[in-house]
């Protein structure tokens, strides 16, 4: 427990109906009682609401009208004392009431302070407190559910359970290891080998979640690249469902790229539509052209799109060698018009492209197009409605590492080595895993993970 008592305005910092002050810490009560009165005149309870008013105790200027509510520790956010003050949701009752709290002798929180406070009172372990960023960044249904059944300790309790795998090796590792004459059931390297190896494959079952993971929450960049005039701002626009760019019949329409921000059933998107590539000395055209390539460079997805009803030219083939063997999916356009592209030819240069057929402008294919975004992102590996998966880079990060070492500690088993050795790798694995959930894990981690939060949480 901590001896000062911190504050900080919890709610968005704009307009809203109302704004939420809270305050935690041994003072928190204390506080609230100085600077609240109740219309009834009666003490603030444990987990009741309570009408009144906020009012400065240094000039006694009535400064907002509020409801004021206080959770005794340990049952609260930060399993301190913890009061909130709803008042009306404006710039000046939150500024004018924090500072007032504050001349009472709390402290600015920093930070993910609050959420601090918690785990280190034991209330949330580390990886149930990283979810709760990920919950406030949400911008998917999915990112959402997998945050929130991270909170609720899914997580954990996966990684939990492989620790206690592991201890179970560990324990029989060190007993044959200090008491090899004792009578105690030795231990077979067989056994011990495909005990490590189970561990690993688990582990790595997480971590095949990752990339998934990682673009649900941090949003798929996607680029539409191709020549001028065969139908990309169609595109952006029906996948948009709103006509955000401009769209005509004059090849260079797109001068400047332009993003938008979507859902792509369910998978947050972030889509760029490009300048239309080609050779031009119009030097506003040229500028876009390098955007176009920048933007492609950035996208984790690349549509290239091609029109159906023009032949290959060198417009396109020059996009094809620029595109090399980035992963791409191939859109052939305005298939309403008669065939005279060669799709042989780019198949031929694009080996390991997604072919999709579309008439956007006739709204034909896009489902398709959808389809396969989804597919991609999926990638085969991981079910929709699953929502545990890893989302968060410090935890790829440490299970790449564990599953190196799990991986390590197998071959030396394998090779008969002295059971000392691969101890050594084993019980690293199991300190790599303790680290997810903030078991053993120095300060400047814990630094680190909170830095990240906003003000108030
Ligand atoms: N026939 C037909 N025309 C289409 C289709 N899709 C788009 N178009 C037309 O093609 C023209 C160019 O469309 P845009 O979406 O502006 O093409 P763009 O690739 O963004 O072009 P730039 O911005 O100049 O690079 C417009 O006249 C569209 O109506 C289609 O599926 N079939
Ligand atoms: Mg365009």
């Amino acid at each position: 427990m901590y001896d000062d008592t911190i504050a900080a305005v919890a709610t968005a910092m704009g307009e809203g109906g109302i704004g939420i002050i809270r305050i935690s810490g041994e003072n928190a009560l204390e506080i609230l009682n100085k600077v609240f009165c109740s219309v009834k005149k009666q003490p603030v309870e444990n987990r009741k609401l309570t009408y009144g008013f906020v009012e400065d105790n240094f000039t006694g200027e009535k400064i907002d009208e509020v409801m004021a509510v206080y959770m005794k520790a340990p049952h609260s956010y930060t399993a301190e004392d913890v009061v909130e003050i709803q008042c009306h949701g404006s710039i000046v009752s939150l500024r004018k009431i924090i500072a007032l709290v504050l001349k009472n002798g709390a402290r600015l929180a920093e930070p993910g302070e609050f959420t601090k406070r918690a785990f280190l009172n034991g209330r949330l372990d580390l990886s149930q407190a990283e979810a709760v960023i990920d919950l406030i960044r949400a911008k998917s249904d999915k990112t959402f559910d997998v945050a929130l059944s991270q909170l609720e300790g899914s997580f954990s309790k996966k990684i939990k359970e492989i620790r206690a795998d592991l201890v179970d090796i560990l324990v029989n590792v060190t007993v044959n290891i200090d008491y090899p004459d004792e009578d105690i059931e030795v231990i077979t390297y067989e056994n011990l080998i495909s005990g490590l190896e189970n561990v690993k494959a688990k582990v790595d079952s997480l971590l095949a979640t990752a990339d998934t993971g990682r673009i649900l929450r941090e949003g798929l960049n996607i680029a539409i690249i191709g020549k001028p005039n065969v139908g990309k701002s169609s595109l952006m626009n029906a996948l948009l469902r709103e006509t955000r760019a401009i769209v005509t019949e004059i090849p260079g329409t797109t001068r400047d790229t332009i993003e938008e921000a979507l859902t792509i059933r369910n998978i947050p998107v972030k889509l760029t539509d490009t300048a239309g590539i080609r050779h031009t000395d119009d030097v506003i055209e040229k500028i876009g052209i390098e955007k176009s390539k920048e933007s492609f460079n950035k996208a984790d997805l690349v549509i290239f799109m091609v029109d159906n009803g023009s032949p290959l030219d060198d417009e396109d083939r020059e996009i094809i060698e620029y595109i090399g063997d980035r992963k791409v999916i191939v859109i052939i356009n305005k298939t309403d018009l008669e065939s005279k592209l060669e799709r042989d030819k780019i198949e031929e240069k694009l080996p390991g492209a997604v072919f999709i057929e579309a008439a956007v402008a006739k709204d034909q294919g896009i489902n398709i197009i959808e389809d396969e975004i989804e597919n991609l992102v999926y990638g085969g590996q991981v079910k929709q409605n699953d929502s545990m998966m890893v989302t968060n880079v410090r935890h790829k990060a440490l299970l790449e590492e564990a599953s190196t070492a799990l991986g390590d500690a197998a071959s030396m088993a394998e090779a008969g080595e002295a059971l000392e050795f691969l101890e050594i790798d084993a019980s690293r694995a199991y300190e790599l895993l303790g680290e997810i959930i903030g078991e053993a894990v120095n300060e400047d981690i814990i630094n680190e993970v909170f830095a990240r939060f906003c003000l108030g949480k």
